[in-house]
């Protein structure tokens, strides 16, 4: 990557707390006793790490700081506990929330090195799967930003989401290995090691005092070894932690089979206790079900559950206080296993009575529902859970005996049907736990992820818990942190902003407000476009270094990155490209502003649909790029590996943002922010957080279009006939059948018809046929703007002045107040 130009200005808000000279020193230091080699002989891997290993040493003093003010204080704290941390790559972030980005870019320059070179030698951190496990990242980074007392929770997966290739223009997934030659950013820490019990059974002792007391004899036991990776707040006051579990097998257990002269089975168990952190369960958005994912859950829950209790302990003696100190952050019902685990030690371990453990867990666990998608909403068979979890699934039991005699069975006497509703057993021939629903009950609030969303769970998903607790259910909108996703990955534009309203929006984006009366100021729109058009070059470099696939900069880039998945609409996509290519075909005259089509995605590899998707994406782009009858109107191109450092390069190239999910569906969406705030033009529907974009910028200056959630549900209920929509339009009846033919396939007609398949015969679940026609009408409007710069220039300045809502310190803001009841701990 090419170097950027340098800005006069220095660093915003403070100046650097390393002088040019000495990081210079401090990076050659660690390659010689950091890393037992020279400036000569390191090669830019090796440069990297030492430049880590450099920054480090500015973090970790105020990690200690952070600590020790903490727990000196014995502050109030939020737990983020979530199965996903999508950090992507830390040194560029680091430098930035240090304020040394530039001072060490000089100072490697000095070297011979370019720092941007160095930042790409980075493995991505890819704990996650998509917008949740991004939203985890960006809420870290706000909480630290803000000066809040928090802790991350997760796993320390060996492998994080899978390396997508393309074979024939088929994904094939290849293990993510981002450690396999260490990871300078974290810190183990043996002494905070903690025990973990699996499988056994469940005795029952009669205390003639006390009581039943209960027992758990463990069948095993796996050990959980935390890993600390310091969270750098912007302008480095606050560095917290994201504290991520690995498992290992515990010496005890090892040692007894060892003795017993098994040594083979010795090592047999070391690799499945392993396992458990192995690998990070690539779904989306759908529940896998499966026995190891419902044990990585409960180790990570219990590991962060009794590191939680054991801070608490330290500098408490009266369990009254446990709420007071303590509020945990379910994201999502992947951590639901917190909520009977802390019952289970505060009942079983430490002695307390049922309604006070209970009254705690009430106090201390809140919830973020992200998806109102049937699919998404996890359940666990009984019978697995009895295996498992065996203490756990009594205390489940317990729970829900008294949540269903003493809230349902007084609100609604005698109604049995509301009472298998609101069970947590879903009492069918596979019983089974329902995760959302122990949430819910437990919760002290439970919040959806932007407005629409947070009224759908409401109104849809529980509306009987609504009425049973009528202040619970609330919205937090997410937000995005424009310290990485327009700081760090758009430094033309930062550099714009900075020169234009001052450089603290980095801070307080609601400063970008500052730039929406120069929307029509010539000069700032021209540098504007400059900077867009200066992005999309680099942009074009990595498409012909990763396809080979030649793209014009003079088009407009209309980029669709996110998830594979039919609720997404990637496919709407794809038959908007159909109609284009065919109309160039049959009139090469065709009047259109040249258009390259990007897209970015990973498929969950059980998700048959999604793999189909990406195939015929790849082979239409195949097609089209290599038509030379459409004179380079059209480009297609599906970029492999999609993942938060291609992310960054992505965003600020975009011209258009594709946000085009079926009404009601997409909780909220994060990606849509990220492309506003770097200047594209958004083509929507109206969901998730597209409608709060839209309240924010003017609908006026976005591409809405299609079926409300309203609308939506009538049609649903009147009956949705697709084949309607085929035959009453000639174009989408040519593009659909076209898909039946070879001429994708040469010399293999049909193998892209299951996606006209899914769209006709199994009933288009996700409307794509009744948006067709608006979508194609949206897209015209596009083209005609585009012809007029100015005029376009001017809606994409308005888009990244309307931001300011949509930023993760604004959603942390929300949390402190409205759930956690959190106050800041500003460190000197
Ligand atoms: C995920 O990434 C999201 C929801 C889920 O239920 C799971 Cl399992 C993963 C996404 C939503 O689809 C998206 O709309 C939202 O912006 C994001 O979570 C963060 O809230």
């Amino acid at each position: 990557m090419a170097t950027k130009k340098m800005n006069k200005k220095t660093e915003s808000v403070a100046v650097p707390s390393v002088t040019c000279a000495e990081m210079q020193q401090g990076i050659i230091d660690r390659l010689h006793k950091g890393l037992a080699t020279d400036k000569n002989k390191a090669n830019n891997k090796a440069w990297w790490n030492a430049t880590c290993l450099a920054v480090n040493e500015l973090v970790f003093e105020k990690l200690t700081k952070t600590h020790h003010n903490h727990a000196g204080k014995d502050t109030r704290a939020v737990n983020y506990l979530s199965l996903e941390f999508l950090m992507g790559r830390l040194l560029s972030n680091n430098l930035q929330n240090l304020q040394v980005f530039k001072v060490t870019e000089e100072a490697l320059k000095g070297l011979g090195k370019d720092l941007y070179e160095l930042c790409d030698e980075e493995p991505d951190m890819a704990l996650g799967n998509g917008g949740l496990g991004r939203l985890a990242a960006c809420f870290i980074d706000s909480l630290a930003t803000l000066g809040y007392p928090a802790i991350g929770y997760g796993i320390h997966y060996e492998h994080g989401l899978f390396k997508q290739e393309f074979q024939d223009g088929r994904q094939i997934e290849r293990p993510d290995t981002w450690r396999e030659y260490g990871n300078p950013w974290e810190i183990c820490r043996p002494e905070s090691i903690q025990l973990i019990p699996l499988y056994g059974y469940v005795e029952t002792l009669y205390d003639p005092t006390e009581g039943a007391k209960k027992i758990w004899h463990a069948g095993q036991k796996l050990k959980g070894v935390p890993w600390d990776i310091p969270i750098v707040g912007y302008g480095a006051k606050t560095v917290n932690i994201l504290r991520l579990w690995e498992s290992r097998a515990s010496e005890a257990f090892d040692w007894d089979v060892f003795n017993a002269g098994g040594y083979v089975d010795s090592q047999a168990e070391k690799s499945r206790a392993e396992t458990v952190s192995k690998v990070l369960y690539p779904n989306d958005s759908t529940d896998a079900g499966k026995e190891l994912r419902l044990i990585q859950q409960y180790f990570f829950c219990a590991c962060s559950v009794k590191d939680i209790l054991r801070r608490f302990k330290r500098a408490n003696s009266d369990w009254n206080e446990l709420p007071k100190k303590v509020a945990i952050q379910l994201n999502d019902t992947h951590p639901t296993m917190a909520i009977p685990e802390l019952m289970r030690i505060l009942i079983d371990l430490e002695g307390l009575d049922w309604d006070f453990a209970w009254d705690i867990c009430q106090k201390t666990f809140a919830y973020t529902n992200h998806t109102l998608l049937p699919e998404a909403l996890e359940k666990w068979s009984v019978g697995l859970f009895e295996k498992v979890l065996p203490r756990h699934l009594e205390i489940i039991y317990e729970i829900n005996a008294q949540f269903l005699k003493n809230v349902v069975e007084k609100k609604w006497p005698g109604d049995d049907q509301k009472k298998a509703k609101l069970s947590i057993i879903e009492e069918s021939d596979n019983r089974m736990v329902r995760m959302a629903n122990l949430c819910v009950i437990t919760a002290y609030k439970v919040n959806g992820v932007a407005a629409v969303h947070s009224e759908l769970v409401k109104t849809d998903l529980f509306p009987e818990f609504h009425e049973l607790f009528p202040t619970k259910l609330v919205n937090v909108t997410n937000g995005v942190t424009p310290r990485r996703w327009l700081k760090t990955c758009n430094p033309g534009l930062a550099t714009l902003l900075d020169e234009t309203i001052g450089d603290d929006w980095v801070l307080n984006l609601d400063k970008l407000k500052g730039i929406l009366p120069k929307a029509t100021d010539s000069k700032f729109q021209q540098r504007f476009m400059d900077i867009k058009k200066q992005n999309k070059v680099e942009m074009a470099k990595i498409i012909k270094e990763t396809t080979g696939v030649e793209v014009s900069v003079d088009a407009i880039f209309d980029v669709q990155i996110k998830r594979l998945h039919e609720y997404k609409r990637q496919q709407l996509n794809l038959i908007h490209i159909l109609t284009l290519y065919k109309r160039l075909l049959e009139n090469p005259d065709y009047d259109m502003v040249p258009r390259v089509f990007l897209f970015g995605a990973k498929a969950a590899p059980g998700y048959h649909m999604a793999k189909e998707i990406i195939f015929a994406l790849n082979k239409i782009a195949d097609k089209v790029n290599n038509d030379t009858r459409i004179k380079d109107k059209l480009k297609v191109v599906f970029l492999p590996n999609y993942r938060v450092s291609l992310a960054e390069k992505m965003f600020p190239a975009a011209d258009i943002s594709e946000q085009i999910s079926t009404a009601g569906l997409e909780a909220s969406g994060t990606g849509n922010m990220k492309f506003s705030l770097n200047g594209a033009l958004t083509v929507g529907t109206m969901d998730g957080a597209n409608i709060e974009m839209a309240e924010e910028i003017g609908e006026q200056h976005m591409f809405i279009f299609g079926l409300s959630v309203d609308e939506v549900k009538d049609l649903k209920t009147k009956g949705y006939k697709p084949y309607d929509y085929y035959y009453n339009n000639p174009e989408l009846k040519s593009v659909l059948d076209w898909l039946d033919s070879d001429f994708f396939t040469p010399g293999h007609p049909g193998l892209l018809s299951d996606i006209k398949r899914s769209l006709l015969e199994w009933g288009d679940e996700y409307l794509c046929l009744a948006d067709y026609a608006s979508y194609l009408e949206a897209h015209q409007k596009i083209d005609a703007l585009y012809r007029d710069q100015a005029a376009w220039a001017e809606k994409a300045i308005l888009n990244a002045g309307a931001m300011g809502k949509f930023n993760s310190d604004r959603s942390i803001e929300d949390y402190a107040s409205k759930i956690w009841k959190l106050k800041k701990f500003p460190i000197a």
